[in-house]
């Protein structure tokens, strides 16, 4: 497959956009592009609250060296119970949907051995990380299974492996919840929707001895919309159903695909069973091209929340809100009180961007009390704003669609081997970075601060860490972005993931 012939199949598709927005509607009018569309299922979907909110095991290391703990996962098929009395072919690390989850320490580096048993080629990216561009899971940088003779993207740069590859994670960066996930190059979308991705937690001494809730009362949320066949299978429109030759989705597809049944940790529509205190809740939007604005909902009363930490970690101080906007790879850190809440009452996370059952996350129970599970810190953690004035260079990025040349971002389609951007190392650069239509950008193995006012103005506020931000339609957002973590290539692209597949990606070269 080359570029050329990628780029005559999305000609091809221009005439196509697709009509229906599944809830979202600032891509403005102006906006011809396809944009993501709703994937019926083929069953009725199970009662909402019905299921208990389940965990992913955390995994444990196979051995802890002087200076390395060493992790092995293997990437498989299985059979899970996820929708009641349905059983789903799930391709997942170990098997599991989500994956398990990594609880890591700070500066304590681990080494991961990733065995593929899938009959298809993966690439393993730890999303948010800091790491050396031979441990991100560069779209090309594939461990091929046992045998495979079919699709793989040219790239004389990639480093493909053969059924295994170690990854090396320093985790010498501000503790957060990152989160791992596939990223083969034209198959990132159907590959995370079959089951590829899990948490990854970082965390150290200071955050640990914070009076933040923690333990049982710390629930790390793995956030995605799923759409299902009759037999209870995932269902998805690729148009190769193997994923061996042809990439892409169907035509009306192509501009995302949203699924119509909303899964949290892997269960659909769950509910928690809570105590009368404070929770912090690791959420996380998993979903290939679904936004969510997260409420809390109880007795017809929006119940405000706290946010704590974003995708780089820690906030400098908590903020009150009652809703959040998380779109597809970002993650946020916040703490809700249900202490106020009496027993016996609910408490609903909704999205205000989805209606009827799209418009329902999962239930909190609030069914007994317990001692106060802990507090929320006036200070949360030392963050200094970047300034202009240390700023090296500007470069711009613009992302737009052409329906005769497809994605593009500043009007060439991704080349793995062209490099749009050599920020030296040790640099901080400003990033101006537009959209024709709203989209998460993510950037690989760095994190930023948004130096404008972000979406709607209550997004990035604050002063955050960020690796995925999201961009409304003809916004320009600044980023400040300190190229600190390593030299070497690496991407960046919308993270839509059906967008992403179509090329919507460019490289930096840190150098
Ligand atoms: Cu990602």
């Amino acid at each position: 497959m080359t570029i050329s012939r990628r780029t005559l199949m999305v000609t091809s598709l221009g005439a196509t956009a697709a009509s229906f927005v599944g809830g979202r509607a600032a891509y403005g009018a102006s906006w011809h592009g396809p944009q993501p569309r709703l994937l019926a299922s083929d069953l009725t979907s199970p009662a909402a609250f019905t299921v208990d909110l389940p965990f992913p095991p955390v995994l444990k290391a196979i051995s802890a060296e002087p200076g390395v703990d060493r992790y092995a996962l293997e990437v498989r098929s299985s059979r899970l119970e996820i929708l009641p009395g349905f059983q789903t072919t799930v391709w997942g690390y170990d098997g599991l949907f989500p994956g398990p989850t990594f609880e890591t320490r700070e500066c304590q580096p681990i080494s991961l051995t990733l065995r593929n048993e899938l009959p298809v080629p993966i690439a393993h990216h730890l999303h948010g990380a800091h790491t050396l561009p031979e441990s991100d899971g560069y779209p090309t940088d594939l461990i091929l299974p046992a045998a495979f003779n079919g699709h793989v993207h040219a790239d004389r740069r990639a480093v493909t492996s053969q059924v295994s590859r170690v990854y090396q994670y320093p985790n010498d960066q501000r503790p957060s919840m990152l989160w791992y996930h596939d990223h083969r190059m034209d198959f990132t979308g159907p590959q995370v929707w079959r089951g590829l991705a899990g948490m990854y937690l970082t965390r150290n001494d200071e955050e640990l001895n914070s009076p933040l809730p923690l333990g049982d009362f710390e629930l790390p949320l793995h956030i995605c919309d799923r759409s299902f066949e009759r037999n209870g299978n995932f269902k998805y429109p690729s148009l190769d159903p193997e994923l061996k030759e042809k990439m892409g989705v169907e035509h009306s597809f192509m501009g995302g695909v949203l699924g119509d049944v909303v899964l949290v940790n892997g269960a659909p529509w769950p509910r928690f069973t809570a105590a009368q205190t404070l929770y912090r809740l690791r959420l996380l939007n998993a979903s290939n091209a679904r936004w969510y604005e997260l409420q809390f909902q109880t007795n017809g009363q929006l119940l405000p929340f706290t946010q704590i930490g974003t995708d780089g970690g820690l906030l400098r101080s908590p903020v009150r809100k009652d809703s959040i906007l998380l779109t597809p790879g970002e993650r946020a850190d916040i703490v809700v009180d249900f202490s106020t809440l009496p027993l016996g009452s609910t408490a609903a996370l909704t999205n205000r961007r989805a209606q009827g059952r799209m418009s329902q996350i999962m239930r909190f129970d609030i069914s007994h009390q317990s001692k106060p599970s802990g507090t929320i810190p006036a200070f949360l953690s030392d963050i200094r704003p970047l300034e202009r004035t240390g700023v090296s260079r500007i470069r711009d990025f613009h992302f737009s669609y052409h329906s005769r040349a497809g994605w593009l971002i500043n009007n060439r389609p991704f080349d793995p081997e062209r490099i749009d951007a050599d920020p030296a190392f040790g640099s901080t650069e400003l990033w101006r970075i537009s959209s024709d239509a709203e989209h998460p950008v993510h950037l690989h193995g760095v994190h930023f601060q948004v130096a404008n006012s972000g979406w709607h103005g209550h997004h990035q506020a604050e002063v955050s860490w960020k690796d995925t931000v999201a961009l409304r339609a003809r916004q320009r957002v600044e980023l400040l972005i300190p190229f600190t973590a390593s030299r070497g290539r690496y991407v960046f692209h919308y993270h839509n993931l059906e967008d992403e597949d179509m090329a919507m990606m460019a490289n930096f070269e840190v150098i």
